[in-house]
């Protein structure tokens, strides 16, 4: 079990600086550019694996696809099988440069701040710290978007259209794609369903088209957002190599109620789902995921502070439950 860096924004060398000092073995890295071709260069996912191998530490997977990439497929649109032939050719270069793990995700929509759909961006956890939160009770008027009213039978129908495509590719070129559970996992909301949203989707996922290159990017967070147990889930798709990496947060509530926190103060005990992963033999990369925000100014160096507490604490438990300290 390792811990990882949270590169999802962009790979820069001080953001690998600060992983590599923190005892940060794996990135998970994004932000790779350009975005317009509806593809990733062989050259430049090359190029962005030897930057991070340059300090020491492995590129262990990138994280999510532009929305655009993608839309068409999600919403079973004309023009998603252009979508998937690209995807496929990053898959395929991905494969050639060495970059084992694609997270991803089958939410219909992406909003100014990223997937997570929340009510407010303004909760606070301990001391005051900004967190985001989620109340399907201010969420139920949501205006339908322009997509109108789908039904679940048919994105899961796009979702099963979009893996029989493509974990062939992925099966071929080496690399194992992780799909992140829908994030408030509610559904629908302003007309779309949310899929992933309980440990049977997830089950039905994995049994859709069966592989050892498919499984789950497991949002610790979004699973405890689920009404039942977390460590049921860690138990249940460890034990079938499922789980590819890990974010590893805390939340206050299911849904349809919740607001996120620090690690230490959620529902969720930490400890145990850590001693959980290590039971299955889980051996990839944990990363913080949605730290609160500390208050300090500038707000980049908060952000910094931010993830190096959640760091800290996820090593400091895989240190006492593999090495007993
Ligand atoms: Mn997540």
């Amino acid at each position: 079990m390792k811990l990882g860096l949270d590169a999802r924004g962009g790979v820069t060398n001080e953001l690998l600086d600060f992983g590599a000092q923190l005892g940060a073995t794996d990135v998970i890295g994004g932000g790779v550019l350009p975005e317009e071709s509806g593809y990733w260069e062989y050259l430049d996912l090359l190029r962005t694996r030897s930057q991070v191998e340059a300090v020491g530490m492995r590129l262990f997977a990138i994280e999510n696809l532009p929305q655009h990439w993608m839309d068409k497929i999600k919403l079973g649109l004309p023009g998603r099988d252009e979508q998937l032939d690209k995807i496929g050719k990053t898959i395929q270069n991905m494969g050639a440069a060495g970059i084992p793990v694609l997270g991803y995700n089958f939410m219909p929509m992406r909003s100014r701040t990223g997937y997570a759909w929340r009510t407010s961006l303004h909760a606070h956890a301990r001391g005051g710290a900004r967190v985001s939160s989620f109340d399907h009770n201010l969420a139920r008027t949501a205006p339908i978007t322009q997509y109108g009213e789908i039904s679940d039978d048919e994105m899961w129908a796009n979702f099963e259209y979009f893996l029989q495509a493509i974990v062939p590719v992925a099966e071929q070129a080496g690399v194992r794609i992780g799909v992140h559970p829908d994030d408030p996992p509610i559904s629908p909301l302003a007309g779309l369903p949310r899929i992933l949203r309980s440990h049977a989707s997830l089950q039905k996922l994995c049994d859709l088209v069966p592989s050892k290159n498919s499984g789950i990017e497991f949002c610790q967070g979004t699973v405890a957002e689920m009404p039942e147990r977390v460590v049921d889930a860690i138990q249940k798709f460890g034990k079938q190599d499922k789980i590819f990496y890990v974010h590893f947060r805390n939340v206050s509530g299911t849904v349809p109620k919740f607001q996120e926190t620090f690690i230490d103060e959620g529902h969720v005990d930490m400890r145990e789902t850590m001693q959980a992963y290590y039971e299955i033999g889980f051996d990839g990369p944990f990363i913080p995921d949605h730290v609160p925000l500390l208050s300090l100014r500038p707000t980049e160096n908060a952000k910094f502070a931010s993830e190096a507490y959640a760091m800290g604490y996820i090593k400091a438990l895989i240190d006492e439950v593999t090495l007993g300290r």
